[in-house]
């Protein structure tokens, strides 16, 4: 099936660059002329990683109300809705960017595609993003690690399951603890490439298409064991929040200092509660233009990810929080922190469509343990 799609699917714990190095993926194969689509996924509705991907001009399409793998049937319809069914419009390579908190993707996504999706695919290696600044303490076993115990499970079996690990944000991370990260891979997960990449720069991503395209890497015979009880726990234990809003004042302001203002407001506020941040990001939209902020730890600094230079005085936003706290504190934090930052910028905050929660238990459409015949 040499013309056949290429599936990339993109797998990580929150926050650990996956948008971000989907997006450098697309832009490389747009470059060589190919089209390429995307598919976004969440618990709910109202994802900043959509529109993330769609102010860099990609083609995205979203599957929103469960997992990919609790959810098989809508990814794949909208793959096909998107052009996967023949004809002119077929792309050459789909790209897949699973929910952070999920695991066991192998056996529910990438197999179930290869055996039971009836159309032609070519699912590419499993590449797994580690998240250094949670991914020392969790590997490590640190006594602070951030999140329970059943959290930090599901981040191991994301790597377990991995055909290959990326070591992310190497243009920021020291070389020392790139070697540790290394060596806590090698150690507890033996038999997988680990490549030291940056999403942010594209350091290191000759070497991950090279991975990509080259086949399976893990004998196709690997199967990995789950505790689905364990599993669910780790997803519960997390609160989830998605909300859309407005911000609005009497004059221009900068929509830039509002974006990191949101975060830098609702992660002092999660701090002081002690409640370790997953991913905390937020998009702001106006006079034509997008700033994209996110926190990805408790230990980390909130940073705008896509700064604009843009003003204006009536803006749209969108809120995504993941962080180990119960749903109704932080819906309330993040009202809080919303209002505030948006007073800082002389303006009024309303949020709509708020919605937070635990994600529930995953129950898979497929689990196709066994290695493909
Ligand atoms: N310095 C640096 N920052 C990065 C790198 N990759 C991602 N980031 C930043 O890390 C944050 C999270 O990146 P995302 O790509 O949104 O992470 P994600 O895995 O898609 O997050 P979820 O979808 O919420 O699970 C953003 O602020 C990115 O700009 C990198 O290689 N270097
Ligand atoms: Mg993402």
């Amino acid at each position: 099936m040499p013309n056949a799609p290429l599936f990339i699917m993109v797998g990580g714990f929150l926050g650990a660059g996956k948008t971000t190095t989907v997006g450098r993926l697309a832009r490389h194969y747009q470059s060589l002329g190919k089209r390429v689509v995307v598919v976004t996924n969440d618990q709910a509705a109202d994802l900043v990683d959509t529109h993330t991907l769609r102010s860099q001009g990609l083609e995205v399409g979203e599957v929103a109300g469960a997992c990919f793998c609790c959810n098989f049937n809508e990814l794949t319809g909208v793959m096909e809705k998107m052009g996967l069914q023949g004809g002119d419009a077929l792309p050459d390579v789909v790209l897949a960017e699973p929910v952070g908190s999920c695991t066991d993707l192998v056996a529910t996504v990438l197999r179930p595609l290869e055996k039971v999706y009836n159309r032609p695919l070519r699912v590419a290696p499993y590449a797994v993003i580690l998240k250094p600044s949670h991914g020392l303490r969790i590997l490590g076993n640190h006594d602070k690690a951030g999140f329970s115990p059943q959290a930090a499970y599901i981040f191991k079996k994301q790597v377990e399951e991995a055909d290959l690990v990326l070591v992310n944000r190497v243009d920021e991370l020291p070389p020392a603890q790139v070697a540790e990260l290394t060596r806590l891979v090698n150690e507890q997960f033996p038999g997988r490439p680990v490549l030291p990449v940056s999403a942010g720069t594209g350091a290191g991503f000759d070497a991950l298409l090279a991975h990509l395209e080259g086949g399976s890497i893990i004998p196709a015979g690997k199967t990995m064991d789950l505790d689905y009880d364990v599993y669910a726990q780790g997803e519960a234990d997390l609160g989830w929040l998605n909300s859309q809003g407005s911000v609005v004042s009497d004059s221009p302001f900068d929509i830039d200092a509002l974006a990191i203002g949101l975060v830098r407001e609702i992660q002092a506020l999660l701090s002081a509660r002690d409640a370790e941040t997953a991913h905390l990001k937020v998009t702001v939209k106006g006079a034509g233009a997008l700033a994209v902020a996110n926190s990805i730890s408790n230990c980390t600094d909130p940073k705008l990810s896509h700064p604009t230079g843009a003003r204006a005085d009536g803006v749209e936003l969108v809120i995504n929080a993941r962080v180990a706290i119960d749903p109704e504190t932080l819906s309330a934090l993040v009202r809080q922190g919303t209002e505030s930052a948006a007073r800082a910028v002389g303006g009024r905050a309303a949020l709509e469509n708020l919605r937070s929660f635990r994600p529930g238990r995953p129950v898979p459409t497929h689990r196709m343990p066994q290695p493909v015949g």
